[in-house]
Order: structure tokens, then C-alpha cells, then sequence
């Protein structure tokens, strides 16, 4: 299939209906086995004392929302060591980012799982090293089931957001001169992921290179 290539702003590519729905059920059962398997999801509490409004596993690296690092385990929930990225993931980013003009090696994978009030407040990635973020390494993001509204900002909070419903089978790439812009996820619209998948929310997967 060849994507729907939309820049939106420099450093910034949204390919719409990336993956085929054949692509997009594979992805789907191995979310699903990765968010109920061993070391799975949890909804983490961050340095505030607030819950997040999503269910998270990180592969590759855990990022603490505590401490807002990254760890070889997660000491903030159950000290369990984090689960390498699955080799197929790690390719389907890394042609992502081609396709969309970035070069990188992904080895940090958040899924989140959003239920029907799920939703992630405002922030920026930046918690990756010094040299990934300095070189512009992007963020790849894949969207698998209810449309989300997504927003996205500038390189200040307070800057204005432009939503951008991001659907199932979406890859949203930001890297370059968009890589430390402010985004979140305001609503997902539950009911409008594609008829066949079978699923009743949204994953969403982030890939970095650290
Ligand atoms: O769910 C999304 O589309 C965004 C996820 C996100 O911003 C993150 O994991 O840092």
C-alpha cells in the first residue's frame, strides 16, 4: 500500500493508513500479548502522585515516571527486568522512519493502551540521552484501533496545539527540528476503529533510540 503522506510542519510526517488491516491484526495480538503477558501493563503513577489515564509497558528500556529516567527495570512497580524490543518492531520502525526521511535505531518501545477514557496530558520526550535528542533521532508513533485525538504543539507548553486525529494504522513521525514539540492525547473516540479489527480502544506504540 502506498501511504498517504501528509508534512504537516518541518520535521514532521504523518503517514496515514500505514499498515494494511492484515498488518494492523498481527500488531494488534502481539500488543495484546505483550499488555497481559508477563511484565505487562501497568497504569503508572508519576512524580506528582497522579495516575496516568493509560494502561503502559516499556520494551527495551523502562522509563520510570517517577524519576522520568530510564531503567534495566521497572523499580517504580514490580522490579521485573524489561523485556527486550521484538525484532520485528524494531524493523517495522526503522522503515517508518525511512519512509518519512529519518534515519534511526529504534531501542525503546512504550505501548500504551487507552480505554474509552484514556488520555495523556501535554509533555514533551526528552528523557532520552543527550545525543539522540541533539541529533534530532526521532519519535515513531503507530496508532492500532479507536482514533485518538492527538494534539500537537510547539516547543513551548504554552504554545498553540493542532489536533490531529490520528486513526488506526497511522505512523506519526517527529524527529529534527519537531523533536522536543509538546503533544498529548486530549479524547479517544471510542466506536471508530476500522470494522474487523476487534478491538474496543486504542494502542498506541512510540518507538526512540536512547
Ligand atoms: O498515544 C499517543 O499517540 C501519544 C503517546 C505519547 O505521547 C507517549 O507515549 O509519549
Amino acid at each position: 500500500m502506498i501511504p498517504d503522506v501528509k508534512t504537516t510542519l518541518p520535521g514532521v510526517v504523518w503517514l496515514e493508513r500505514y499498515l494494511s488491516l492484515q498488518e494492523q491484526k498481527l500488531l494488534l495480538a502481539r500488543c495484546r500479548d505483550i499488555m497481559d503477558g508477563p511484565a505487562g501493563g501497568y497504569v503508572p503513577t508519576v512524580r506528582g502522585g497522579g495516575k496516568m489515564h493509560v494502561r503502559m509497558v516499556c520494551l527495551g528500556r523502562h522509563w520510570n515516571p517517577r524519576t522520568y529516567r530510564y531503567e534495566d527495570r521497572r523499580s517504580d512497580h514490580d522490579g521485573l527486568p524489561v523485556a527486550p524490543v521484538p525484532v520485528a518492531f524494531v524493523s517495522l520502525a526503522e522503515r517508518i522512519a525511512g519512509d518519512a526521511g529519518f534515519a534511526f535505531q529504534p531501542d525503546v518501545c512504550i505501548v500504551n493502551w487507552y480505554g474509552p477514557d484514556g488520555r495523556m496530558g501535554l509533555h514533551q520526550d526528552k528523557d532520552e540521552s543527550a545525543a539522540s535528542l541533539s541529533a534530532g533521532s526521532p519519535v515513531v508513533s503507530l496508532s492500532i484501533g479507536d482514533t485518538a485525538r492527538f494534539l500537537f504543539g510547539g516547543l513551548r507548553r504554552r504554545d498553540p496545539v493542532e489536533p490531529m486525529p490520528l486513526a488506526s494504522g497511522d505512523a506519526f513521525v517527529f524527529g529534527g527540528a519537531a523533536r522536543l514539540r509538546y503533544h498529548g492525547v486530549s479524547r479517544i473516540m471510542p466506536g471508530t476503529a476500522p470494522e474487523g479489527l476487534g478491538v474496543d480502544g486504542r494502542f498506541n506504540l512510540t518507538f526512540r533510540q536512547y
